[in-house]
């Protein structure tokens, strides 16, 4: 009802200004003023309108910037995550710089040369060889230092990992993600689709592989060492799905049928993060960025970043898949052909 009355009064106050402008109309013409041209007066009042549009909506970005500026991804955790940063600043900073100084220019160009007795007539500027070649190479230089200072942290994203990193396998599925550790060898053993059984081997590990017999498989949570470089590879069992560590500005798809990489070194554990953000529950998260199915704003998985001794206390709670198999010992080995 409130918002009926509102919409009402809105629409009887545009009938108010319209008549109001009627009545001004009417009595300019009964006095002989021609209020279709816009005179001296008129055009000073529009070029300081246009000036005060101006200054307000700036004055309304930077309160927007202030406000929201906490709302953002606290400060980023990984190595690569902290250059990845430093190019969206970067980007940001030339982005607010042309912003500002080119709209203000418009604006500003609108009230100095608005039409008046000094400024009769619009000047006729149609061409500058030397402004054209400005506003056409120093773009080119900028873009060129994006594009390169881009590459060049997309290439350490995506180089190999050194030979010492952890190696984590994450199987995606509709509509969760499983992670593997790669145990005391620190070798992902061989796995493969056809073996896969939810309750004995959710990620098709082969039995009989040795590589195999130390990796452990860990539900509803990832582990991983504050400081260690980390190496996880990604696979997906049903549909694409995207690996995306907000924390750690690193993502990349899990494809199924392939295998893709990602590593980074986490450098701020969990507990002291949370005392970054002043919130004693404040978690680490890996969440899927790909739109895969019904479940997929619930497709996530809690991250914890430990320092050494803590992860290695909570690996020790953890059990082999195949815990118990050792060479020249059977068990009931899988052998695929
Ligand atoms: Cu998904």
């Amino acid at each position: 009802m409130m918002k009926l009355i509102i919409y009402i009064a809105i629409g009887l106050i545009v009938v108010l200004l319209y008549q109001l402008m009627r009545i001004y109309q009417l009595s300019s013409e009964i006095k002989g003023k021609n209020i279709g041209v816009a005179n001296e007066k008129d055009n000073l009042s529009q070029g300081r309108g246009v000036m005060l549009f101006v200054a307000g909506f700036f004055i309304f970005l930077i309160w927007l910037i202030i406000r929201f500026k906490n709302d953002i991804l606290p400060v980023a955790a990984s190595d690569v995550g902290k250059t990845s940063d430093s190019l969206f600043m970067f980007n940001w900073v030339i982005i607010f710089i042309v912003f500002f100084i080119t709209t203000a220019l418009l604006f500003y160009f609108a009230y100095r040369y608005r039409k008046s007795a000094k400024n009769p007539t619009a000047y006729f500027y149609p061409h500058n060889d030397k402004l054209e070649l400005i506003w056409t190479v120093v773009p080119s230089i900028a873009l060129a230092v994006i594009v390169i200072y881009g590459l060049s942290l997309w290439g350490k994203m995506t180089e190999k990992a050194s030979s010492n990193a952890l190696n984590i396998q994450l199987y995606a599925k509709q509509f969760d993600f499983t992670v593997r550790y790669a145990g005391k060898d620190n070798k992902l053993g061989p796995s493969s689709y056809k073996l896969i059984d939810d309750a004995s081997n959710p990620l098709g590990m082969y039995q009989d592989s040795a590589a195999c017999w130390d990796d452990i498989v860990v539900h509803g949570e990832l582990h991983i060492p504050v400081g260690r470089e980390i190496n996880i590879q990604c696979n997906a069992r049903d549909v694409m799905h995207g690996m995306y560590f907000p924390h750690f500005r690193e993502q990349i798809n899990c494809v199924p049928g392939m295998s893709t990489f990602m590593h980074f070194v986490p450098t701020i554990t969990t507990d002291s993060m949370r005392l970054i953000m002043h919130d004693t529950a404040y978690d680490y998260i890996l969440v899927c960025n790909r739109v895969c199915g019904a479940g997929h704003y619930n497709m996530f998985l809690k991250v914890v970043v430990d320092t050494k001794d803590e992860f290695e206390k909570w690996m020790a709670t953890k059990h082999p898949q195949f815990e118990g198999m050792k060479h020249g010992q059977s068990g009931t080995p899988v052998t695929m052909k």
